[in-house]
C-alpha cells in the first residue's frame, strides 16, 4: 500500500476563471479524497517558501506576483500514488502543450503574460508533498 498525500492548488487564475469546481471535480471523478480544502489569499513570504527551489530563476519574481495577485484553493488530496496521479491529471506545465483532457491542456492557455499560468500547482515528489502541505496545512 503506497497512500500518499499531495498538495493541490488552484491558481488565483483558475479561481478568476470558475475552474474551481471543475478541478475538484476531476479529483473527485478520479476517485481520490479531499482531506483539506481553503480559499486563501497567499502573502509573498508563503509564496518564497512554497516555491524555494525555484529562488533565483528569472520567472520566480512574476511567478510570486501572480500567485499572489487574487485567492487561491489550496487542497491536500488523498490516495494511493495520488502525488504522481494529480500530476497526471495536471498535465505538462506549458499549457499550449499540455495533452487535451488535462486540466492544463483543456483550462489553461497561453494569454502572453511573463509567467506562466496554467491553472493548478501539484507537488512534485512525496517530500516535496510533506514539506508543502506541512507550510499551507500547518496543522493538519
Ligand atoms: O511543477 P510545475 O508547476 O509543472 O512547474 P515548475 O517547473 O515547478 O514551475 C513552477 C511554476 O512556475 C509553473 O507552474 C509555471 C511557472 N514557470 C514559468 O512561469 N516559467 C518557466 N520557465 C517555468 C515555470
Ligand atoms: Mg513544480
Amino acid at each position: 500500500s503506497d497512500v500518499q498525500r499531495t498538495l493541490v492548488l488552484v491558481k488565483p487564475d483558475g479561481v478568476a476563471r470558475g475552474n474551481v469546481g471543475e478541478v475538484l471535480r476531476r479529483i473527485e471523478a478520479k476517485g481520490y479524497t479531499l482531506v483539506a480544502l481553503e480559499l486563501r489569499q497567499a502573502d509573498e513570504a508563503l509564496l518564497a517558501e512554497h516555491y524555494a527551489e525555484h529562488a533565483g530563476k528569472p520567472f520566480v519574481r512574476p511567478l510570486i506576483e501572480f500567485m499572489s495577485s487574487g485567492p487561491l484553493v489550496a487542497a491536500v488530496v488523498e490516495g494511493q500514488r495520488v502525488v504522481e496521479g494529480f500530476r497526471s491529471l495536471a498535465g505538462a506545465t506549458d499549457p499550449t502543450t499540455a495533452a487535451p483532457g488535462t486540466i492544463r491542456g483543456d483550462l489553461a492557455r497561453d494569454w502572453g503574460a511573463q509567467v506562466i499560468e496554467n491553472v493548478v500547482h501539484g507537488s512534485d515528489s512525496p517530500q516535496s508533498a510533506a514539506r508543502e502541505i506541512a507550510l499551507w496545512f500547518p496543522a493538519l
